[in-house]
C-alpha cells in the first residue's frame, strides 16, 4: 500500500494513478475529507472515479510514505505523523525547492529518505477533484544511504505515471528544477503574469542575470551546468508552460505563503556560505517576502 500525505493537486494525481493501476492508497490530509470519492480527469478528458481510504493520520508504520505537500509544510506534516512513522519506513519527498530533506533527516535520522521531482502537472478544482494538465518526467533518488536500498519503488510508481525513473544523481536533478524555478517563479509572481510573458525581450537580461548568479552558487556546491544549455532549458520550459501561471504566481495571487524560502532563500543561504554575492536573486527574494507580508 501507498500512503500519500497531501491531498493537493500532485498528491491526488499520484493517488488516482496508483488506484487506476490497481494499487492500494491511503490519503492523509490536513483536515477530514467530506467525501471518499476521488474524481480524476485524465489528459484525454476521460473521467474516472476512485473510492479512497483517507484520514488525518497514517494507518501503518511500514508502507512507504509519499509526501506531496509544499516545501513550507513538509516539516510540520511529518512532525504531525512522527509517532506513527516506523524506523525503516521510506519517506519520499516530492515538492519544489530544496532544503526539506535536511529538516526531515533531523526528525528521522535512521529512515530512508528519497527526494523526488516531477514535471507532471495537475489542477485541483475542489477537494478530491483533479484534472491532469501535463505529462512529464519524474525522478526519485536517494538523499541518504539507507534510501539506496529502495530503488525498486520506482517500478510501481512508473506503472502509475509513466516516465518515472530512479536517479542516483538526484541532487543534480533537484538543482536543475531549482535553477528553472528561480528563473521563472519569482518574476511571474512579482509581475503577476503567465509564464509565457517571460518570452518578451525585456525579461531576457533579467533571466540571464538570475541564471548567472544561481549557477555560481551551484558550481560552489559542485553542481555543474553549461550556462547556454541551461538558458535553453529555461526557454523550453517557458514555451511549454506559456499558458500556465507558475505556482509562486498563484500563491501570491491567492495570498498564500510561497516556496520563496526553499527557492531564493535556499540559494541565498548557500551563497552566503560560499561568500558569493547574488544581488538579483536577493532582490527577488525580498520582493516576494514583501508581497507575502502584504497579505496579512
Ligand atoms: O515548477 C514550476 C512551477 O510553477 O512551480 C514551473 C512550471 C516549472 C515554473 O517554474
Amino acid at each position: 500500500m501507498w500512503q500519500i500525505i497531501g491531498a493537493g493537486a500532485i498528491g491526488c494525481l499520484w493517488a488516482a494513478n496508483l488506484k487506476r493501476t490497481g494499487q492500494d492508497v491511503h490519503l492523509v490530509s490536513r483536515s477530514v475529507l467530506l467525501s471518499d470519492t476521488l474524481h480524476y480527469q485524465d489528459l484525454q478528458q476521460q473521467d474516472h472515479q476512485f473510492t479512497m481510504s483517507s484520514g488525518t493520520t497514517l494507518i501503518n508504520s511500514t508502507d512507504p510514505v509519499l509526501v506531496c505537500v509544499k516545501a513550507t509544510q513538509v516539516k510540520q506534516a511529518i512532525q504531525k505523523q512522527l509517532k506513527m512513522i516506523g524506523p525503516q519506513q521510506v519517506i519520499i519527498l516530492m515538492h519544489n525547492g530544496m532544503g526539506c530533506a535536511e529538516q526531515i533527516q533531523k526528525l528521522l535520522p535512521n529512515n530512508p529518505i528519497i527526494c523526488a521531482t516531477t514535471a507532471n502537472a495537475s489542477l485541483l478544482h475542489a477537494p478530491l477533484e483533479i484534472q491532469q494538465t501535463g505529462l512529464g518526467i519524474t525522478y526519485l533518488g536517494p538523499f541518504n544511504k539507507q534510501a539506496k536500498l529502495h530503488k525498486d519503488l520506482v517500478r510501481p510508481l512508473n506503472l502509475a505515471l509513466a516516465n518515472t525513473h530512479w536517479a542516483d544523481d538526484i541532487k543534480q536533478k533537484l538543482w536543475l528544477k531549482l535553477l528553472i524555478n528561480i528563473a521563472i517563479n519569482p518574476l511571474t509572481a512579482i509581475y503577476q503574469i503567465k509564464n509565457g510573458l517571460l518570452q518578451q525581450s525585456a525579461f531576457e537580461p533579467k533571466i540571464a542575470a538570475i541564471t548567472t548568479e544561481a549557477l555560481q552558487v551551484a558550481q560552489a556546491e559542485d553542481i555543474h551546468f553549461e550556462e547556454s544549455e541551461l538558458l535553453n532549458i529555461i526557454r523550453q520550459v517557458i514555451d511549454a508552460t506559456a499558458e500556465n501561471y507558475s505556482s509562486m504566481n498563484r500563491d501570491i495571487y491567492f495570498q498564500r505563503s510561497t516556496e520563496n524560502e526553499y527557492i531564493g532563500g535556499y540559494l541565498l543561504k548557500k551563497a552566503s556560505r560560499h561568500n558569493i554575492e547574488i544581488p538579483s536573486i536577493k532582490s527577488l527574494y525580498q520582493q516576494i517576502k514583501l508581497l507575502e507580508k502584504q497579505k496579512l
